[in-house]
């Protein structure tokens, strides 16, 4: 495992709290994973309360809350009376971990649209399923793929709907064609400024596959009668599960350098064996006995399987660690939803 050195350097960011077996350093997880030496037994974790319980040895604790986060909750608050509805965007892929506590309860009093994005990489029947579980709930949901602007042409039918009250209340005080404002809120990296760009039938917000792209709030003249307000996306100071970090992490919301890539790898496969999609299953060569093998060991097999090799033959984990997740996150390996309605 190279450059595990500056893993750690990069580990020891304030705002990330890595609590692996054996410490921050990682070195523990080292040996475990080379079966030439014999596995040490994982120590157990330090009690401490950002520690969650996981019966995995490959488990880190993943927390990202910069100050830009603190400040955009702010300028969230502030602009929200400027605002007639909300538009929350969550990842349909997981729409549970994917939904902001936070950002729900400071935009509670608005009414609320959200959109389910990245629909082209989620399981059709999954997003189906969160659709009708959102309406029962008397959410309005909108499955979109910004990517390719399907379902985006809902978005200005429902929120017309939804704030048709409103928009006859203008026109009784005589604005002919009052304009609405929308602000769009979300993670980071969920798709809000391609939204924007979708809708607008322009490229005027900046995006980019990564999260952390826009650094405040702007607005946009998006169509007749609409403006919208885009915001930087933004996560809570603490994950109370931490599963929802790793699908977070999983799915592109939370900044790479900040984690160590080959646990989140590790701990995607450990999915990725149990849903044995052939998409996965054929783009590694996997057999049956690979997919039985523990998550580090499959690792090591999709690297060779790659050619991706250092010196002496040995299988460079490290950037197989980076193809899975950037596979995943493409959809490469199948279109997976992780999260499903109760
Ligand atoms: N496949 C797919 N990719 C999408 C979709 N929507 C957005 N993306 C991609 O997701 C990445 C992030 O998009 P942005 O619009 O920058 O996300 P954002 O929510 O504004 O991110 P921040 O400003 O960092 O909070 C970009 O690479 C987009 O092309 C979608 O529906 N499907
Ligand atoms: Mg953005």
């Amino acid at each position: 495992m190279k450059n595990q050195k500056n893993i750690r350097k990069k580990n020891n960011k304030s705002n990330y709290i890595a609590n692996k077996p054996g410490g921050r350093s990682g070195a523990r997880l080292k040996d475990n994973r080379n079966p030439a030496k014999p596995a040490k037994p994982a120590p157990k974790p330090k009690k401490s309360k950002t520690a969650p319980k996981s019966d995995s040895p490959h488990t880190q604790t993943i927390q990202w809350f910069p100050g830009h986060m603190t400040k955009t909750k702010r300028q969230i608050e502030r602009d929200l009376r400027l605002v007639d509805a909300v538009a929350e965007i969550i990842d349909a892929r997981i729409p549970i971990s994917s939904r902001n506590p936070d950002i729900a309860q400071l935009t509670a009093g608005k009414p609320r649209v959200i959109l389910l994005n990245k629909c082209d990489m989620a399981d059709r029947n999954a997003t189906k399923k969160w659709v009708d579980h959102l309406s029962s709930e008397k959410i309005r949901a909108i499955p979109v793929d910004c990517k390719s602007g399907r379902g985006v042409d809902q978005f200005v039918p429902a929120l017309s709907d939804l704030l048709s009250d409103r928009i006859a209340a203008y026109k009784a005080k005589g604005m002919l064609n009052p304009s609405m404002r929308v602000m769009i809120v979300g993670i980071p990296n969920v798709g809000k400024s391609t939204f924007i760009n979708r809708i607008s039938k322009k490229n005027k917000a900046q995006s980019a596959d990564r999260p952390g792209v826009t650094r405040g709030n702007q607005w946009f003249t998006v169509s007749k009668g609409f403006e919208m307000l885009d915001t930087p996306g933004v996560l809570w100071p603490k994950f109370d599960d931490q599963t929802v970090g790793e699908r977070l992490a999983f799915t592109g919301a939370i900044k790479d350098n900040i984690m160590d890539i080959e646990l989140l790898a590790i701990r995607l496969l450990d999915l990725l064996k149990e849903l044995k999609t052939p998409a996965f299953v054929e783009r590694y060569d996997l057999s049956d006995d690979d997919l039985s093998l523990p998550s580090y060991e499959l690792l090591s097999v999709i690297a060779k399987h790659r050619g991706m090799l250092i010196s002496g033959g040995e299988a460079d984990t490290e950037r197989a660690a980076a193809t899975v997740l950037d596979e995943f996150r493409a959809a490469k390996l199948g279109r997976i939803t992780l999260e499903y309605p109760l």
